[in-house]
């Protein structure tokens, strides 16, 4: 198989291309990717010089490319996407160009071509659950996004179901919760917070730390893309989490605290985040007509990701820096 990967040198789209090879050594891959700020070149170092692996820097807005790939590909995995909800507060603009636009025209190739296409969203389409309720979201939860991150990606989502509703184009989608693991944006909560107590820095916390996230190992992640690839029911979608319950931002820290031995003195309450979701996921349909479940336990996932920081510091120090850059100009815009 040969396939177009967008947004490969990202967090989750370079574990999978490492995922995809490590199963399927003979099979070839495009990484088309804009190499944003998001993206880090060092992820994929690895497949350089491969003759199966290809990387093409450009954007999905790109209709020249896009349309010159696609026509090479059997399939499209789409990952590329504008992905920090805080930078959707700070400026929409380039969410809906990215995340709006460019799935557009990706699903003008993909219709073009005939071709097969896989769309990663995110749980947060759904929008939030009730503080205090044991709710999840499933594949028939209507669609309620808060965020210009969330918006955005909603809007892909029906742009997608679209295609495959009035063209017949031969398309899955992910609904995924919260993701975490090696390689992901120290922007992120989970990275930003062990590369912060790593710096002698305090974690940050929104608000009271009362909101609710359902994190999954982005390994588990892959693997169920993976399997909805192969095996997933054309025109499908499929709700992707981990406990199938919110683990509480305190509770995240306080467990991040216990495995890097430090206690609550190296925890700061900050301004809240404007419209902030609670999420968790029921994944009983790709357990049901795939097989899959989650393999790491979130407290085996996390210690293996502060493992993997705490050995790669020089991974994450230049993008922590910028990362910590836009925080400070996005407080000051709070105040
Ligand atoms: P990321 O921000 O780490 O990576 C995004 C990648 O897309 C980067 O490599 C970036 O350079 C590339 N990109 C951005 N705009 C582009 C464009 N116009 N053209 C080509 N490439 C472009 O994001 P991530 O966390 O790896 O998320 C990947 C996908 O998974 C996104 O679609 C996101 O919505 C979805 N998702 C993420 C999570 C999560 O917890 N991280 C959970 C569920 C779903
Ligand atoms: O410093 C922080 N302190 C804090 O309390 C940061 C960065 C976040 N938080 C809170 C906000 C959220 O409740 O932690 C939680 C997780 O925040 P993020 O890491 O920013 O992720 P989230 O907004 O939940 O979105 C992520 O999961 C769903 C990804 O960025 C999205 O791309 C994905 O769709």
């Amino acid at each position: 198989m040969k396939l177009l990967v967008t947004g490969g040198s990202g967090f989750i789209g370079s574990n999978f291309i490492k995922h995809w090879f490590s199963a399927h050594p003979d099979d070839s891959i495009i990484n088309l990717d804009k190499m944003t700020y998001a993206a880090n070149p060092r992820n994929l170092t690895e497949f350089e010089g491969k003759s199966n692996y290809q990387f093409v820097k450009g954007d999905i807005l790109d209709e020249k490319i896009v349309d010159e790939l696609v026509s090479q590909v059997d399939a499209i995995v789409h990952f590329a996407a504008e992905s920090h909800v805080d930078r959707s507060i700070d400026d929409p603009s380039l969410f809906v160009r990215t995340n709006v636009l460019g799935t557009y025209n990706l699903l003008m190739a993909a219709k073009k071509y005939n071709k097969r296409f896989h769309h990663i969203s995110t749980d947060e389409v759904f929008g939030s659950i009730e503080m205090g309720s044991d709710d999840q979201f499933n594949e028939s939860t209507p669609y309620d996004p808060s965020s210009p991150y969330s918006a955005s990606k909603a809007s892909s989502d029906h742009l997608v179901r679209s295609f495959y509703k009035t063209f017949g184009l031969p398309v899955t989608i992910s609904n995924c919760s919260n993701n975490y693991g090696p390689y992901q944006h120290p922007e992120k909560m989970i990275p930003r917070s062990i590369t912060n107590l790593l710096t002698d820095q305090k974690i940050k916390v929104y608000g009271q730390g009362l909101n609710f996230r359902d994190w999954l190992h982005v390994e588990d992640h892959c693997r169920a893309i993976e399997l909805i690839l192969l095996n997933g029911k054309i025109g499908q979608t499929y709700c992707i989490g981990g406990l199938k319950k919110g683990t509480s931002n305190m509770e995240l820290v306080k467990l991040m605290l216990k495995l890097m031995g430090k206690d609550e003195s190296c925890l700061e309450y900050v301004a809240d985040r404007p419209a902030h979701d609670n999420y968790a996921v029921n994944w009983d349909k790709i357990n049901r007509e795939l097989g899959w479940e989650p393999k790491y336990t979130f407290e085996t996932g996390l210690q293996q990701t502060i493992d993997w920081y705490t050995t790669n510091t020089s991974w994450w120090q230049e993008t922590k820096a910028e990362a910590e850059e836009f925080y400070k100009k996005l407080n000051s815009l709070k105040k």
